[in-house]
């Protein structure tokens, strides 16, 4: 049984984790002629589904859980229908060692003719003594297999659990079940032993390092790979793994240096993929993250990608990263409370608890016409929370400045480096980053 790798990026998926996955798919197809799969953890965000309906790539298969499901011990035996002649059931049965499956026309399960159904049988058409009346071995297997099959087997869903059931299948007294697909039609057959040790998920994680931003039972699955931008948190491995971590903008980027490290060219889709990859985490190389690798990323996946065939011929690197950055932001799409709690990280320092959320606009002015309504929302998300106070960063992608929103800031915090607005919110000019820029200033004040 051959079993696929799934390359799959964080929880809360961003652009980068999606493009970065799929771009590394690629690769190891291409390169390793590896059986790999993009995967993603979660519901992909408003900028990532453009991007993808845009570049026309199919959204990345969706894993949010480890565990191993009924689908990897399934084995795939040949089938025959109720109406063939037992005889059909009879030469799978002698190449399964003692199984064979029954579907209908519509390859829904039927049946399992077994060694004890099959002694069921002869034990009807006999009856108690052997003498009575005499069936030759060729009458039996002439008979429609519906005669001999068990139809009273269990099916599981492929997509199943394995955990889930296991007490369940280890209790039942039947040996083998049927594994179905979401339709019902028939996958394979478990046989009560191939659950106790069931092979693991076969895992490369990318734009990530730390177990809980990454998907459920990963413990259970086996890690070969890490290829992120992150600070580290890994979980520990049993074995030695391929573990790359640097301190690049985007995961995309290491993606795009494999890629050309192999001599590979990707199609333009891809490449275009991680270039929005690339410039959604820097904001098109402008956020402090930004390394020069970025840059030359981009010139280099640039060439793979503009080309005059391609769904990106109209584009250049700047438009197409415009259109990135403009898809994933706007205030007038989501209930302010929503901006507000969509993008929050919390925060303490001292006696001081409090949050900073971050929205992105591709237009600042944008901020006037929804100012009220997100400053009434950062109230009403204070007092509920009970934190000290509250930030809102709305942050222009496009420029690469941001506006500000306080509420109820302590009088230590007057003396941040920010110009204050007619309307009563904070300039930062050239500030794009929270984590670089917002926080620490915000924390230098606090400490002293
Ligand atoms: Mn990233």
């Amino acid at each position: 049984m051959r079993q696929p790798i799934f390359v799959i990026g964080h929880v809360n998926p961003d652009t980068d984790s999606i493009s970065s996955a799929v771009g590394y798919a690629w690769l190891l197809r291409e390169r390793d002629n590896l059986d790999a799969i993009a995967a993603r953890s979660g519901v992909i965000n408003k900028q990532t589904s453009w991007v993808l309906t845009f570049l026309g790539v199919d959204v990345p298969h969706l894993l949010t859980d480890a565990s191993p499901r009924f689908e990897a011990i399934a084995r795939r035996y040949d089938s025959t229908t109720p109406d063939r002649p037992i005889r059909d059931a009879w030469a799978i049965f002698n190449k399964t060692n003692g199984i064979a499956p029954i579907v209908d026309k519509e390859n829904i399960p039927f049946g399992l003719v077994t060694g004890q159904s099959l002694f069921t049988l002869i034990n009807q058409l006999v009856g108690p003594e052997p003498n009575k009346r005499v069936t030759t071995l060729n009458e039996i297997l002439e008979l429609p297999c519906r005669e001999a099959a068990d139809t009273t087997v269990e099916k599981f869903n492929k997509s199943t659990r394995i955990r889930d059931l296991l007490k369940k299948v280890l209790r039942e007294e039947q040996n083998e079940f049927w594994v179905v697909d979401d339709d019902g039609h028939y996958v394979g057959v478990v046989r009560q032993r191939d659950v106790l040790n069931p092979p693991r998920m076969k895992l490369i994680l990318v734009d990530h390092n730390e177990a809980q931003q990454s998907v459920a039972a990963l413990e259970e699955a086996e890690l070969l790979e890490i290829l992120d931008h992150h600070r580290l948190g890994n979980p520990p491995t049993n074995t030695p793994i391929k573990f790359s971590v640097e301190p690049v903008g985007s995961t995309s980027t290491l993606v795009t240096e494999k890629i050309y490290d192999a001599g590979l060219a990707p199609p333009p889709e891809i490449a275009g993929l991680l270039i929005a990859g690339i410039v959604s985490d820097t904001l098109n190389l402008i956020s402090p993250t930004t390394t020069q690798r970025d840059g030359e990323a981009i010139k280099k996946l640039s060439r793979w990608a503009f080309t005059p065939t391609s769904v990106l011929a109209a584009e250049t690197a700047n438009s197409f990263a415009e259109k990135v950055l403009g898809a994933g932001s706007g205030l007038g799409s989501q209930p302010p409370s929503e901006i507000i709690n969509r993008d929050v990280k919390i925060y303490s320092s001292g006696e001081y608890k409090f949050a900073i959320s971050q929205a992105e606009v591709s237009d600042i002015y944008e901020l006037n016409e929804h100012k009220d309504e997100l400053q009434s929302a950062l109230g009403d998300f204070r007092t509920s929370k009970g934190f000290d106070f509250a930030v809102l960063m709305v942050t222009d992608v496009v420029r690469g400045s941001s506006r500000i929103l306080t509420e109820n800031t302590p009088a230590i915090l007057e003396d941040l480096p920010f110009q204050k607005n007619n309307d009563g919110t904070l300039i930062a000019k050239d500030m794009v980053s929270r984590k670089k820029q917002l926080v620490p200033a915000i924390l230098s004040l606090l400490e002293g």
